[in-house]
């Protein structure tokens, strides 16, 4: 499947995710956002790919925004719809059953961060600029970034970060623990490819049993948390990724799983 906006190609079990507006610096246009659902549709549908990673087309953003000469052609309901549209994709992103990892190659600013955020998590390189800067073009964060930034940075880094719309370097990113690791340019790809390919060697099953009970124990109490690991846990005991992992360590041999 052609893409106008971006690309998408699978290898050795990888999806492979680029913006590809380079002249616009990779902005998110309506089309693009649709363009990414009809992605999820894609990975959705294939249980070969094992694990997702988003980037950016040419060498200075992952994704600079929203667009933001369609942002101002709309009006109050075309901006809701616009929003609810990008929350939309962006809830089916990160509920993906696999990891997914957004390579921060540049510019990830407004938009560019919201969708890095709905990611498992962020390597950047040591070029990238973070920042949801919205506030400067008197509008806020409408693809979550109110939300999700909050939840992973606090809620007093997400107030100074919003309010100022300042923007930041990757190594504060990394202090904020908004991104996981820092990377030469050069060797951001590598680097990421090499540890989704580690999680796409990994139990299917596990892995989704993790992540959905990380991200919906995020959004409840300890207790409710609790049981729901307990429930993803008896059923990845059940299944054959524990089968084949603890009879492998018996057998002291490397576990293969499905
Ligand atoms: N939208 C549209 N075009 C863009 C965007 C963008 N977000 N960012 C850059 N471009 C375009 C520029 O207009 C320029 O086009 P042209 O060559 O035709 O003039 C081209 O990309 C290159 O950009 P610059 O010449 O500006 O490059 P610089 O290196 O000088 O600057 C910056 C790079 C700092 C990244 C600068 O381009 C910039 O500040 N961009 C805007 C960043 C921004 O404010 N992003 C937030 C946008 S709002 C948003 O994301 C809201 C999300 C929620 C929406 C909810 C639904 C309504």
């Amino acid at each position: 499947m052609t893409f106008k906006h971006l690309n998408f190609d699978i290898s050795d079990t990888i999806g492979l995710l680029t913006f590809n507006r380079p002249k616009a610096l990779n902005a998110l246009n309506h089309e693009l956002v649709q363009e990414m659902d009809a992605v999820l549709d894609l990975i959705e549908q294939d249980p070969g790919v094992r694990a997702l990673v988003l980037t950016g087309a040419g060498d200075k953003a992952f994704v600079a925004g929203a667009d933001i000469s369609e942002i101002t052609k709309l009006d109050s309901l075309g901006a809701k719809k616009f929003s609810t549209l990008g929350h939309k994709t962006f809830a089916r992103l990160a509920a993906l059953p696999i990891p997914v990892i957004a390579a921060v190659n540049g510019f990830a600013l407004g938009g560019g961060t919201e969708v890095a955020l709905a990611c498992d998590f962020i390597y950047a390189s040591e070029k990238a600029v973070f920042g949801l800067p919205e506030i400067t073009l008197g509008i806020i964060p409408g693809f979550g970034g109110t939300q999700r930034l909050a939840r992973v940075v606090g809620p007093n880094r997400a107030k100074e970060l919003i309010y100022t719309g300042r923007t930041f370097p990757a190594s504060d990113a990394l202090t904020y623990g908004l991104v996981n690791q820092v990377c030469a340019p050069e060797a951001l790809m590598e680097t990421v490819m090499k540890t989704a390919k580690a999680m796409a060697l990994k139990g299917r099953v596990c892995i989704q049993a993790a992540k959905e009970s990380i991200n919906s124990g995020l959004s409840t109490d300890l207790e409710t948390g609790l049981k729901i690991e307990a429930n993803a846990f008896a059923l990845c005991l059940a299944s054959p990724d524990a089968k084949e992992g603890t009879q492998a360590f018996l057998e002291k041999r490397k576990a293969k799983f499905l």
